[in-house]
C-alpha cells in the first residue's frame, strides 16, 4: 500500500470578527425589543419573556472571547439577527468556493504544488450552500485540479472523515494528490436569537493536501493512521432541507437552524471521544505518552481540558493542547484543522500527534501522524 503525507495546510480567516462584548450587547437590545414587542403576551403568560446574555457566562462555559464571521452588520443588528449576503449569479463563485479557495491556494503553496497536480478534492463541511453541483466540483474547476471530486458532511467530524476518506483513496491508488477543503459559514445556520447558542460558532475555511509519499516534495507528516466511528444521537440536529416545502415548513422554525441539548453532548460526548482515542492509539501500537501533540476540536475549552487529562494521563502543557477556540470560536470541521495548522511547525521528525474532531451524528474522527 501507498504511504501517505500531509504537505500542507491553509486556513481562511474572514475579514470581520465578533467580540462576546459586541455580540452580548446586540443581543441583549434584541432581549429588550422582543420582550417590550410581546410584553402583553408575556403578561397573560402565552409567551415566556426572553433572558439576557452575559459576557461572563459565554467565556466561564466556552472559554469563547470572539469570532470571526463573513458579515457581522446583519448579525449584530437586533432587527435581524443574522447575516446579509448579496444573492450571487450561478455563474459567480459561490461564497463557500472562494472561502475554499484562499485555504487551498495556500496549503498548494506549502506542499510546492500547483492545483493542476491535484486530482482529488473534498469539500467536507457540516452544512453546504447548495444541494447540487457539489461545491467540491466547482472549487475543482476554480482551481484548474484534475481527477474527481465530492462533497461530504460529517458535521463537526468532516474535515478527519475528509482526511481518512483521502488517505485510503490514495493509499488504494484511486489518486494521487487530494485536497480536503472545510469552508464552514456556520454564521448562515447558528440561531443568533438563542441565548443557549448565539456566542458559540464562527467562519472560517481550512485546506489540507495529502499525496503519496514517493511523489512529496515537501512532506510535513505522514499520516500513520485514521480511525472514525459514529452513534446516532438527536443531541445535535439541523431539520432544514429540501422536504421543507413539503412539509409546509418554510416559516421561521427553530429547528431550521442549528439545535443541541449542549448538556447532553458534553456529557455523552466525552467519554465516547476519551475511548476513541485511546482504541485508536491501541490499534496503532502507540502510547498517549509517545504523543507530542493533541490537535483536538474546538467547541469547548473544559472539554478539550477533561480529554487532553484523561487521554494524556495528566494535565497537557498548553503547548502540547493547542486550543484556538478563544479567538475562532467553535468553527465546525475547521477547528482541529486550524489548531493543526497553525501549532504544528516546531514539532521535529519523528514526533507523533493525534488530531481528533467530534460532534454531532454522534461522530468522532482522529489521525494519527507523524513529523516528516
Ligand atoms: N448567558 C447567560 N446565561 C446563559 C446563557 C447565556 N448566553 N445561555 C445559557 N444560560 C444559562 C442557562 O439558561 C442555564 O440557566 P439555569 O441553570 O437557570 O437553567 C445556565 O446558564 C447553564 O446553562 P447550560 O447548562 O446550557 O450551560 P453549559 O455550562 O452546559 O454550557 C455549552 C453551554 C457551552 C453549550 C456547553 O454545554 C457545551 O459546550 N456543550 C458541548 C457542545 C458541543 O460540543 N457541541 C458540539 C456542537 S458542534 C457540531 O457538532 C457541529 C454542528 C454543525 C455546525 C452548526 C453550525 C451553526
Amino acid at each position: 500500500m501507498v504511504d501517505v503525507v500531509i504537505s500542507g495546510t491553509g486556513v481562511f480567516t474572514p475579514p470581520e470578527q465578533i467580540s462576546n462584548a459586541e455580540l452580548v450587547e446586540s443581543f441583549n437590545a434584541y432581549v429588550a425589543l422582543f420582550n417590550a414587542d410581546h410584553a402583553d403576551e408575556i403578561a397573560n403568560g402565552t409567551v415566556e419573556a426572553k433572558a439576557p446574555s452575559s459576557v461572563e457566562f459565554i467565556f466561564n462555559a466556552s472559554g469563547i472571547e470572539r469570532r470571526y464571521v463573513m458579515e457581522k452588520t446583519g448579525i449584530l443588528d437586533p432587527t435581524r439577527m443574522g447575516p446579509r449576503f448579496a444573492p450571487r449569479a450561478d455563474e459567480a463563485p459561490s461564497m463557500m468556493a472562494e472561502m475554499a479557495m484562499d485555504a487551498a491556494n495556500t496549503a498548494l503553496k506549502q506542499a510546492n504544488l500547483n492545483a493542476q497536480d491535484i486530482d482529488l478534492v473534498i469539500c467536507a463541511s457540516s452544512n453546504h450552500e447548495r444541494g447540487y453541483p457539489a461545491m467540491a466540483v466547482e472549487i475543482q474547476a476554480l482551481l484548474g485540479a484534475g481527477g474527481f471530486a465530492f462533497d461530504m458532511n460529517v458535521a463537526c467530524s468532516s474535515a478527519t472523515f475528509g482526511i481518512q476518506a483521502a488517505t485510503d483513496m490514495i493509499r488504494c491508488r484511486s489518486a494521487t494528490r487530494a485536497l480536503v477543503v472545510s469552508p464552514e459559514i456556520t454564521s448562515g445556520h447558528l440561531e443568533w436569537r438563542d441565548r443557549d447558542c448565539h456566542f458559540i460558532f464562527g467562519d472560517v475555511a481550512t485546506a489540507v493536501v495529502l499525496e503519496a509519499a514517493d511523489l512529496a516534495q515537501a512532506p510535513k507528516f505522514e499520516v500513520v493512521s485514521t480511525q472514525c466511528a459514529t452513534e446516532f444521537s438527536n443531541n445535535i440536529r439541523n431539520n432544514n432541507g429540501f422536504l421543507r416545502r413539503a412539509h409546509d415548513q418554510l416559516g421561521d422554525r427553530r429547528d431550521m437552524l442549528f439545535m443541541q441539548n449542549g448538556r447532553k453532548v458534553f456529557k455523552e460526548v466525552l467519554p465516547l471521544v476519551s475511548t476513541h482515542i485511546a482504541d485508536h492509539l491501541e490499534d496503532s501500537d502507540t502510547k498517549a505518552s509517545d504523543l507530542k501533540r493533541l490537535w483536538l476540536h474546538q467547541a469547548n475549552k473544559t472539554m478539550n481540558d477533561y480529554i487532553g487529562k484523561k487521554v494524556m494521563g495528566r494535565t497537557p502543557e498548553r503547548a502540547e493542547q493547542p486550543n484556538i477556540l478563544q479567538d475562532y470560536a467553535n468553527t465546525s470541521s475547521a477547528g482541529s484543522i486550524i489548531a493543526f495548522s497553525k501549532h504544528s511547525d516546531d514539532l521535529n521528525a519523528g514526533d507523533l500527534g493525534l488530531i481528533c474532531s467530534f460532534g454531532a451524528g454522534y461522530s468522532v474522527g482522529s489521525v494519527l501522524v507523524r513529523a516528516v
